[in-house]
């Protein structure tokens, strides 16, 4: 194996928070599918796919400083949702957890002085701001709708337009 930096320690750790977050939101598309709430499964698939894609941006960054990946367990996420608004409001508070996550590891590159870690990390401090905003709104949203009847439903379909790329043998067929 090749050397692991206190660098490529943290960009691992943060590759396994990544893909813990689509994990995450994969299970509560799991809630929206059983509540027919199709709109918001599509989005939260599409925001699950999303993750996987920043898990693989660091992923492939490591790799191409010479790094070794080295993948760990994953935890299990939450499976007792209550609400839509309360989904959100869990999103939020983990979007924030990602974006204390993403600084951190700004601060070490910096400390580090490892100028294509912090290269890279600018446009992971960019993302967080846009998750945060994203979540933020569907919470501001659900508490104006009081989280169900019509305006649920108007809200559902809106969600609709967030489509994940084909993810199941039958989308791939289509
Ligand atoms: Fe990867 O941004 Fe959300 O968690």
């Amino acid at each position: 194996m090749k050397k692991m930096t206190k660098m490529i320690k943290a960009l691992n750790e943060q590759i396994n928070k990544e893909i813990f977050s689509g994990y995450l939101y994969l299970s509560m598309v799991s809630y929206f599918e059983e509540h027919s709430l199709d709109g918001f499964a599509s989005w939260f698939k599409a925001q699950a796919q999303e993750e996987l894609f920043h898990a693989m941006k660091i992923y492939d960054f490591v790799h191409e400083i010479g790094g070794t990946v080295v993948l760990e367990a994953i935890e299990k996420p939450d499976i007792e949702w209550t609400s839509p608004l309360q989904i959100f409001e869990e999103g939020l508070e983990h979007e924030k957890f990602i974006t204390a996550s993403i600084h951190e590891l700004v601060d070490l590159a910096q400390e580090e002085k490892h100028y294509p870690a912090l290269d890279m990390l600018k446009w992971f401090v960019a993302e967080q701001v846009e998750e945060e905003a994203n979540f933020s709104y569907h919470v501001d949203l659900l508490k104006m709708s009081g989280d169900k009847g019509s305006a649920l439903l108007f809200m559902n379909s809106k969600m609709a337009a967030r489509v994940p790329l084909p993810l199941s043998a039958d989308q791939m067929a289509e």
